[in-house]
């Protein structure tokens, strides 16, 4: 997510609780908290009928059963918000060359922790999944330096940017492809204003999947003169290759949480890089889409659970009433959660109070 990191012991620490099993109970009114066994055991045995997307595990055959099961789930909930190495989609700094933002980028493989102790080999720019940030206003010249450090050519397009048509990043179509070694270098006029992204458009459904996308934010000129206002925004990029189901480059619990204080308004811009659908839910509360590929929309309207289809942006304000930690995940379930606990596409909004 585009806002700074929280670390484990920061975000437990602002909550005022020393776990997130405590902040979790806090949260749980008490009769939730209040199951007798004997509910928990039926829930269980019910569930061990079924199969499910992730091996159609048999938990009546488990050693340890419900408590085993449980333990596993706890264990995952706990570790939440988990350390790895990296953070992508972090702001990309520029300079100025005359009135030109100038953004350099290199392409190289990376091996990309996307939770804890698993590590995939990925291509990436500038070394993070998702890409750094660029974040521009509309109307500024935009020069983006791209150098290929990758064994295998490349081309980037930036999606839903009008730019003109030799600069659209499509090999062979517009442009030579970048050759491993070589640099290519783009220029247009930021347009329109919104939520877009860039990523490869060569050997594309490898490429984007191993990484090599980013968030392309165009501000638009007079931010006072939008409909919308808010006190804070996250960028969430949903991907489903090598990486596994992802926000932001990682799986649960190496997620981050979203966080605000009870009363503020956030606008979470999603950017789907991946191939499958993932309907995103948050629990609690709505939340209110305001623009669909970077257009602002004439009618907007709300929802708890998001069709977002491949190569799509939605921007949605999410009115934070409510304390407590708030599940936000895609709802194919086979992407969120298996018998060992919540895994792939989970974070939580954390609204203090
Ligand atoms: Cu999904």
């Amino acid at each position: 997510m585009s806002e700074n990191p929280l670390s484990r012991r920061g975000f437990l620490g602002m909550l005022g609780v020393s776990s997130l099993g405590a902040l979790l109970a806090a949260c749980r009114p008490a009769t939730s908290s209040q199951n007798t066994g004997q509910f928990t055991a039926q829930k269980v045995e019910s569930a061990s009928t079924t199969t499910n997307d992730s091996g159609g595990m048999d938990h009546q055959n488990q050693s340890g059963g419900a408590d085993d099961m449980d333990a596993m789930h706890e264990r995952g909930l706990k570790m939440f918000p988990a350390k790895t190495e990296g953070l992508g989609g972090q702001p990309l700094a520029f300079k100025l060359d005359g009135d030109v933002k100038v953004f350099e980028i290199t392409c190289k493989e990376v091996n990309w922790e996307v939770e804890p102790g698993k590590r995939v080999k990925s291509m990436t720019y500038n070394g993070t999944v998702p890409g750094p940030e660029i974040r521009v206003t509309e109307g500024d010249k935009v020069r983006l330096i791209v150098k290929n450090d990758l064994p295998q050519s490349t081309g980037v397009h930036c999606h839903g940017i009008h730019t003109p048509n030799n600069m659209d990043g499509v090999p062979y179509l517009t442009q030579p492809p970048i050759k491993p070694g070589q640099t290519f270098i783009y220029e247009f006029v930021a347009k329109p204003s919104g939520t877009h992204m860039y990523h490869s458009h060569h050997n594309a459904a490898e490429q984007v999947a191993a990484g090599l996308l980013g968030p392309f934010i165009v501000e638009p000129k007079d931010k006072t003169k939008s409909k919308w206002q808010w006190d804070k925004e996250y960028t969430i990029i949903l991907n489903d290759g090598p990486h596994g189901f992802t926000l932001n480059g990682k799986s649960f619990p190496a997620t981050s949480p979203l966080t605000a204080k009870k009363g503020q308004k956030i606008l979470v811009r999603f950017v789907h890089e991946g191939s499958q659908m993932h309907p995103m839910h948050l629990h609690g509360m709505p939340m209110r889409v305001i623009a669909h590929d970077g257009y602002p929309l004439q009618y907007d309207f709300q929802l708890d659970t998001l069709d977002i289809s491949p190569g799509q942006r939605k921007d949605v304000l999410i009115e934070c009433e409510e304390p407590g930690a708030w599940a936000f995940h895609c709802h194919v379930l086979g992407h969120a959660e298996s018998p060992k606990g919540m895994f792939g596409m989970v974070t939580a909004l954390i609204i203090e109070a």
